[in-house]
């Protein structure tokens, strides 16, 4: 079984036999592949009659998106694991506990989550998560600042970074996100209705400015350890409980790319309340949950990340200076409404869409969603050098959808 293959659902279970402390000698294992995202394979084992269950990611040699035609390394699956153990130690209780990785097998065992649900599915059928934004916020603030030259030693850091050198999975992100979307790529998946939205994106000079200075940002700036894929798809939740899962995109690179992930998957959840919801009343206390949710995520993050930078900052310069934290944070807010502007593009027209929008079955709705979608994403890509408060945001968010329902 140590050569690596994909694995089969008995195979799974032989090797969740073989790790100590699992599962009681001798029970009766059952096992099921529930892999529904683009890469992977997941395997969920369970004890029935001792009521202990585990995950088991296995990363394929390519992507499973597209076929073996896309080769993918299975190095993914260290940087996972590591990332995942590390982002434990900062933010703990909010990823899932890691039992073993396998380097051969490019398998990650791990703390079954199936008592939550897949945020995005959550949000999808009109869930709501109150302790959502409290939980993100500090799983974001103590991520970033503690991975970051201004919450870790500088030389421990540059070690660090050579850890998480991530080029295949940061490949995908810079032609998928920065890329593929502004031109016409054979990557791009665009539905006949929204052909003249696409195209537009093709001709907007002053769009592709701004998504070129973003993605300089994402080439070239270690500011902080990411997740690098921090999407409703990768956070489990219930009302009480958040956990960030896959980030196998993890690299060092700006920290707004992680809070943009979030804030854009929660408005293309906003956009697609077109069709999600039955009537006008239900769609407009939704989408203000989830402005509210944004702006709250953004708040706390500001607040929690100054509270760690005045007790645990170690620059000195960077600390003392007048003015720079502030100048520090408005930064930040700038490029999270940026790369939040390219992830909402993206998932409408690019290879890779979301559940939330695609889902709706009627095309008209489907259109009006994806229409808001791009319109809110384009706004925020061109004030992701001007805005200063996420009340701007939230604004470009209400002003896309009024005067319907905002
Ligand atoms: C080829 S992988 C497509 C997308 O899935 C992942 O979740 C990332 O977002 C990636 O861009
Ligand atoms: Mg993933």
């Amino acid at each position: 079984l140590s050569a690596y293959h994909p694995l089969n659902e008995q195979e799974a279970i032989e090797i969740a036999r073989s790790i100590d402390g699992l599962f009681p000698a001798g029970a009766e294992l059952s096992c099921r592949e529930i892999g529904d995202g683009n890469l992977n394979l997941v395997f969920h084992i369970s004890d029935p009659a001792g009521g202990r269950s585990i995950i088991m990611k296995q990363a394929l040699p390519y992507a499973k998106v597209v076929g073996e035609s896309w080769p993918l390394t299975l190095d993914r699956a260290r940087i996972e694991s590591e990332a995942l153990i590390l982002e434990g130690k900062l933010a703990p209780g909010l990823v899932p506990v890691v039992h073993k990785y396998d380097k051969a097998l490019a398998l990650t065992v791990m703390e079954d989550l199936s008592d939550h649900v897949i945020m995005r599915r959550g949000l999808m059928e009109g869930g709501r998560y109150p302790l959502f934004a409290e939980h993100i916020s500090t799983f974001l603030a103590q991520t970033l600042f503690h991975t970051s030259d201004l919450g870790m030693n500088q030389q421990e850091k540059k070690l660090l970074v050579r850890e998480f050198i991530n080029p295949e999975l940061c490949k995908i992100t810079e032609d998928l996100i920065f890329d593929d979307p502004y031109s016409d790529s054979p990557n791009n998946n665009i539905e006949a209705h929204i052909r003249d939205e696409a195209e537009a994106l093709w001709h907007d000079g002053e769009l592709h400015l701004e998504v070129a200075l973003l993605r300089e940002k994402f080439l070239t700036q270690a500011q902080a350890l990411l997740h690098g894929d921090l999407h409703t798809g990768s956070i489990f939740v219930t009302p009480q409980s958040t956990k960030v899962i896959d980030p196998e995109f993890a690299y060092f690179g700006p920290m707004g790319f992680d809070i943009g992930a979030v804030i854009a998957n929660l408005l293309l959840n906003f956009a697609a309340r077109e069709g999600l919801d039955q009537d006008g009343q239900s769609r407009a206390d939704f989408r203000r949950y989830l402005l509210e949710t944004i702006r709250e995520l953004w708040v706390k993050f500001d607040d929690k990340f100054r509270a760690l930078w005045a007790e645990k900052g170690v620059d000195r310069l960077a600390s003392a200076a007048p003015g720079y934290k502030d100048d520090y944070m408005q930064r930040l807010l700038r490029d999270s409404i940026g790369y939040a502007g390219c992830k909402m593009v993206r998932r409408v027209v690019g290879l890779a869409h979301v559940a939330d929008i695609d889902r709706i079955q009627e095309d008209s709705l489907r259109e009006r969603a994806q229409r808001i979608a791009l319109a809110i994403g384009k706004s925020l890509i061109k004030r992701s050098r001007s805005a200063s408060s996420i009340e701007e945001l939230i604004e470009t968010a209400q002003q896309a959808v009024s005067p319907a329902t905002a």
